[in-house]
């Protein structure tokens, strides 16, 4: 089948970034936040195996910054999640839920503290800002809402720290993780945080200066050639394996944070004003229904979306996102179990199969993030 085009336009937008990383090879582009996202350069395995090697710079500028300013703007946040950020320093980000009143997910960006009265949310893909500011102006509250012209770029791999240094100096070594500094680029103070969505280690630039950006994004490369810098974004693989959850794939409108493991990031036994708290309180009293979780096929050669786990011989199980693991010889997925089944599980009263390409193949569940290292799994190597 060959693939529909997609048309650039005012709607969808590009970044300051497209025309640099179609040279470099971007082969398909996803849409997020009404922005283009690369989602693969040299194949889903390539990425892969550069990104937990060497070190790669991302055009995230997907990741749309709702910034929030005036005297209300952190009641705003906290109104929005259960995350408690009563303590919040202005050099941190948080990652939080935003959930509604029925304590269901809205996004789960970045929220970033960039100064006393001022918060970015780094979204993921959905329309927060509409939300915002109806919670805002139904509340009566006293912050200005607008989507700013900021856009992330992510460093990321083992050799990350390395390339940042050869460009912002010794001092990224002491961001530490969430945590993140103004360092100067060519006079300019870019907010850089030691964030990012991989496991691999590395940095976020919040670029709010497009053609000083466009420099700095030149220079990364040139400074970096001997690291074997290369181009990348987020990799499928690379985040399953570390157990990162992706909004509109592992969960959406109808779920809460606690049905997908993000109770650490819900502060329900406090007094906190946000919205949702009352709702998860008393979710997670009842008991949640359905809750994600990882599973695991050793031997499986290839995923497809027919694939189907089977509890002692019946379907279960609702599939959220699924790939072939990049160092071992696993399929791996995250998917919404009946909680009652997991029960069954863990004490190992039901048999767990998966039905993939008329093959059935042994599965076996984990809790998110999985522990790949500790399953005895066969290891993989990288394709040179
Ligand atoms: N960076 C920025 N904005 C973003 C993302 C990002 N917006 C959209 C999307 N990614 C938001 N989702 C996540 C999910 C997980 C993490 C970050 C963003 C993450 N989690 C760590 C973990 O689970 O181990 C730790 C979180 C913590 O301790 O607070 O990093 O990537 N700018």
């Amino acid at each position: 089948m060959t693939l529909p085009l997609i048309t650039f336009s005012r709607r969808l937008r590009e970044t300051p970034f497209t025309d640099r990383i179609l040279a470099g090879g971007a082969q398909s582009f996803t849409v997020y936040n009404h922005t283009l996202l690369p989602s693969w350069f040299r194949s889903l395995e390539g990425d892969y195996w550069h990104l937990v090697e060497h070190v790669q710079v991302w055009d995230v500028s997907c990741e749309r910054q709702v910034q929030l300013k005036g005297p209300d703007a952190e009641m705003l946040v906290q109104l929005m999640t259960p995350r408690d950020l009563s303590k919040a320093q202005p050099d941190q980000c948080f990652y939080v839920p935003i959930c509604d009143e029925r304590g269901h997910i809205l996004n789960d960006p970045i929220a970033i503290k960039v100064d006393d009265d001022t918060w970015w949310l780094s979204l993921a893909d959905s329309d927060i800002y509409l939300w915002a500011k109806g919670l805002a102006l139904g509340k009566g509250l006293d912050v200005e809402i607008i989507r700013a012209d900021v856009w992330p770029i992510a460093v990321q791999g083992p050799k990350a720290e390395t390339l940042m240094a050869r460009v912002f100096g010794d001092e990224v070594n002491s961001i530490r993780f969430f945590r993140y500094k103004r360092l100067e680029y060519r006079g300019h103070a870019f907010i850089v945080a030691r964030s990012g969505w991989s496991g691999q280690g590395g940095f976020e630039i919040y670029i709010d200066d497009a053609e000083l950006g466009q420099e700095l994004w030149d220079e990364l490369f040139v400074v970096g050639a001997d690291l074997n810098v290369g181009h990348g974004c987020p990799n499928n693989i690379e985040r399953m394996e570390t157990g990162l959850l992706s909004f509109g794939s592992d969960m959406d409108y109808s779920h809460t944070p606690l049905q997908c493991g993000l109770d650490r990031y819900c502060q329900l036994d406090t007094d906190l004003q946000s919205m949702s708290i009352a709702a998860l309180r008393e979710q997670r009293a009842q008991g949640v229904p359905t809750r994600l979780v990882g599973i695991v096929a050793p031997g499986v050669p290839a995923a497809s979306k027919y694939c189907q786990l089977l509890a002692d011989g019946k379907p279960v199980g609702d599939i959220t996102s699924q790939s072939l693991s990049g160092r071992y010889d696993a399929w791996i997925a995250f998917a919404y179990f009946e909680s009652e089944l997991i029960d069954r599980l863990k004490n190992e009263s039901v048999k767990l199969q998966l039905l993939c390409n008329n093959e059935l193949h042994d599965a076996r569940y984990s809790e998110i993030p999985f522990k790949l290292g500790q399953m005895g799994l066969n290891e993989r190597f990288p394709n040179l």
